[in-house]
């Protein structure tokens, strides 16, 4: 098959498998008796209630259109008025019925009665549940001062018990793990030098009109989120060459014009070769350079000595593909999608600089505001409403802050959850005694689980608010059942990328068990711990407060399926100086304000510690049809997709003498031993490093569906560094070998390694 050919294939079967097609259209349902809560469904055309809502099985949040027949939710599909997805969900999106009808959901509080971690509960009342979790509260308060309390969140719910948290004074309250965990060094690389923000819930890349794309790392097709994969194929299908540098041989490297599969860790050393190779070679959109941006001959100067030969050698790559893959690039500019990232919390050292490499290309290319590149998202005027907010006392700040040693982690909320840990371990500078957790599985998302485990030993009490008995709900003294997002009201959605809208999620049914929604419990919290709780009565009315600011209400919302567009202007004047929303008005090439804070104001290498002799680095990340850990247990998704392998060079396996579906063990460089993994032979890893897919191997029994399958990547992460900028931990930063029966088999190394890297020294976990 020709190439092009394959692509428009891809691009269909992608949309295709986007919409897992359950059960037979027309005529299979009639009109629901019992409708959900809010009764603001539609009569729909296949005779089921149709409520419009929005996805949460991702953080994507696709517009959904839920189908309800006697009470019942029977399908999940696009909200057909969505111009991003339309009709079309994943795999994910299709599976939240098994979400919602999961027997192992949690449906009661629960008091633990065993040890922690040990996963013995007892039923107890929302009262009871709800008034130890208040005493606590006000016990660590009243007796360590408010900061010793701490609130590990993400999700869309974690808003609503964040405000008690806030209320009470603590610092150290956050969206954890998508800052920390995930977006934290792309958010600080990209604000500081564009002045917005590329990486948030959404991506502002237009792919679907590129010419040509970079992806480094970034898998997607793996990494899934409807609209912007099948933004990628659209760009394909229409013709994009594409460029992907990644050490495996990825969902996109597949249909990469060029793979250059990488040393893990050097990708700095290959950008700063290509930004000095571009402005050697004059390659650069010198016009847009002079009018949009500061610092070039800064730049200029700082990369002269990136020869390609110097980064071929560290990189472990060819200087010809090298070379061709940036003019691939280059002779489209500015019609670039030099993709951002999103997960960029690797190495921590580096991490940052790296993402600002990127943001470098892409201003020398030009790409920024103009079709195919990055663009600029759209303003959405929502009115500000306090009723979410729950008044509290004024409180001082710790004298000492846990965010003190990290000058870029402002004006980002949230401490770094690194800190959080240790400060619990140690109770230094300040003790803390109490964790809430809600919609993080900090076992599974949070490096070394080990150090973790023994912070929550030390506190005096954990409780978390969850959907599922997870590894973290076990470590819980109190676990409270939250509503799933298709039982419940969150807030309003705004999408501000390209082909923007408005929508909100609603009830498609009411709560199941005794679920409560995150509303309800938080009020109920609040007034407990001796707060007013929220300002507004009910969800609709602060929802409505929101809306107001567009003129819009929930009802009007309705009247017109759920969701409204907005009016965008993603592109440029090309004719124009842009205002960029930085301090000067320009892309900042060169950062003084990372200078003034000792870092490099143009990006240099920092090289990661290479693996240590005898192991290999241990690489990680997603599949398609699953959302982290959270959908190990789904019915559906563990029927697809129930186990992971671990990728491992087919040179290295024969060496090893392990065949392709062998079951192995991974040590790592701390002696931690991972559960049994069957092992992906292939050539498509280097042979220094393997590849683990995240959110298996869970180690709660309650999951009856996941339990003991596959291995978890982050069991074997127990070393981790602190990117100095914000903050966020690293997660590649740990090394593995293999066990097979009784055998520990050392990884040989068959890429001889540059004097320039150091390896790393076996030290004690951090
Ligand atoms: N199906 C599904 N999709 C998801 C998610 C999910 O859970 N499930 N999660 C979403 C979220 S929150 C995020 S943050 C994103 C994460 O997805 P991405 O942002 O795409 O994550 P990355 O870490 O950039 O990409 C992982 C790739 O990095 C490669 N890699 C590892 N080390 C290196 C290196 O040193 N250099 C280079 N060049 N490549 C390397 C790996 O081989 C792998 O192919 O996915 C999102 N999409
Ligand atoms: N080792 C390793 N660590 C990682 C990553 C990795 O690839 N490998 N990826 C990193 C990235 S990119 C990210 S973004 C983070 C993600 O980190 P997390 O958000 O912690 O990931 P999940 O495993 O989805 O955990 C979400 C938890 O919230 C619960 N939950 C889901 N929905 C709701 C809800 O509506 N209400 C409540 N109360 N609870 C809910 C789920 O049951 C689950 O326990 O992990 C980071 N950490
Ligand atoms: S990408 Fe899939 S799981 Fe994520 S919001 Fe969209 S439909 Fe849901
Ligand atoms: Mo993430």
């Amino acid at each position: 098959m020709k190439r092009r050919q394959f692509l428009k294939l891809s691009a269909a079967s992608c949309a295709a498998l986007a919409s897992v097609q359950l059960g037979k259209e027309g005529g299979f349902f009639k009109p629901a008796t019992a409708l959900a809560s809010s009764g603001s469904g539609l009569p729909g055309s296949l005779g089921a209630k149709e409520v419009p809502s929005v996805c949460d099985m991702c953080f994507w949040r696709c517009p959904i259109v839920a189908k309800v027949k006697d009470g019942r939710l029977v399908k999940i599909e696009g909200n057909p008025k969505s111009p991003l997805n339309g009709t079309k969900v994943c795999a994910r999106g299709n599976a939240g019925i098994q979400l919602l009808y999961d027997p192992d959901r949690m449906k009661y509080p629960m008091k633990r009665v065993g040890g922690r971690g040990e996963g013995k509960w007892a039923r107890i009342s929302w009262d009871e549940a709800l008034d130890e979790v208040a005493h606590n509260l006000k016990k660590v308060r009243d007796k360590y001062g408010p900061h010793a309390l701490a609130f590990f969140d993400h999700g869309a719910t974690s808003e609503f018990h964040r405000a008690i948290f806030k209320a009470l004074g603590t610092e150290n309250y956050s969206n954890e793990p998508a800052f920390f965990q995930c977006v934290g060094p792309v958010a600080v690389a990209y604000m500081s030098t564009m002045g917005y923000l590329v990486s948030g819930t959404r991506q502002y890349i237009d792919m679907a009109n590129a010419k040509a794309m970079l992806l480094v790392a970034s898998h997607i097709g793996e990494n899934l989120h409807v609209s912007h994969t099948k933004e990628y194929a659209e760009g394909l299908a229409k013709g994009a060459k594409l460029v992907v540098v990644d050490p495996r041989f990825s969902a996109p490297a597949n249909k990469a014009d060029i793979w250059l599969p990488i040393r893990p860790g050097t990708d700095t050393a290959l950008l700063l070769a290509w930004i000095n190779y571009v402005i050697q070679h004059d390659l650069y959109d010198k016009e847009f350079v002079h009018k949009n941006c500061n610092g070039f001959e800064q730049v200029k100067k700082a990369v002269k000595g990136y020869s390609m030969e110097w980064a071929a050698r560290i990189c472990d790559l060819n200087v010809r593909d090298m070379e061709a893959a940036i003019r691939i690039i280059a002779e489209n500019r500015p019609n670039v999608s030099i993709h951002p990232g999103r997960h960029s919390t690797w190495y921590g050292r580096g991490d940052t600089q790296r993402h600002r490499a990127l943001a470098i290309l892409t201003a020398l290319f030009g790409a920024v505001g103009v079709p195919g590149g990055l663009y600029f998202p759209t303003p959405v005027h929502l009115a500000h409403t306090d009723c979410l907010e729950i008044e509290g006392e004024e409180v001082e700040g710790p004298e000492e802050s846990l965010k003190d040693n990290y000058p870029f982690a402002d004006p980002f909320p949230g401490t770094p959850t690194g800190e959080i840990v240790k400060a619990t371990l140690t109770g230094k500078p300040y003790p803390i005694k109490l964790w809430g957790v809600c919609g993080v599985n900090i076992m599974q998302t949070i490096p070394n689980p080990y150090q973790t485990m023994e912070a929550v030993k030390k506190l005096d009490f954990i409780f978390s608010i969850e959907m599922l008995p997870t590894e973290t709900a076990i470590w819980s003294d109190i676990v409270l059942p939250e509503a799933v997002y298709l039982e419940r009201y969150d807030g309003v959605y705004a999408y501000d990328g390209i082909n923007s809208y408005v929508t909100v999620r609603q009830p498609v049914v009411a709560p199941m068990f005794e679920a409560k929604p995150p509303f309800w419990i938080a009020n109920e919290l609040a007034k407990r711990v001796g707060l007013k709780g929220f300002s507004c009565k009910k969800e609709e009315d602060f929802i409505n407060a929101e809306l107001k600011g567009l003129g819009l209400s929930i009802e009007k919302l309705m009247q017109q399926g759920g969701i409204v567009s907005l009016k965008e202007k993603p592109y440029r004047d090309t004719s124009k100086p842009v205002k960029f929303p930085t301090e000067s008005g320009k892309i900042e090439l060169a950062l003084e304000e990372f200078a003034d804070e000792d870092f490099d104001a143009v990006p240099k290498f920092e090289p990661t510690p290479a693996p240590p002799k005898g192991f290999a680095r241990l690489l990680y990340g997603r599949v398609p049809v699953h959302t982290f850990s959270r959908t190990m247990n789904n019915l559906w998704l563990n029927h697809e997709w129930p186990e992971n392998h671990i990728w491992l060079n087919d040179k290295v396996a024969a060496k090893l003498g392990i065949k392709d579906g062998e079951e192995v063990v991974m040590e790592n460089q701390h002696g931690y031993r991972s559960m049994p993994i069957k092992v992906k032979v292939t050539p498509g890893i280097r042979p220094d490093c393997v590849y683990v897919p995240h959110g298996f191997g869970s180690r709660s029994k309650h999951l009856s569906k996941t339990f003991g399958k596959g291995a978890s990547d982050q069991f074997m992460i127990t070393e981790y560094e602190a990117d100095p900028f914000m903050g966020a931990s690293s997660h590649r930063t740990s090394f593995v070998r293999l066990v097979k029966g009784d055998k520990v088999l050392d990884i040989p190394e068959l890429v001889a390694l540059p004097r320039e890297l150091p390896r790393y020294q076996v030290k004690k976990a951090s």
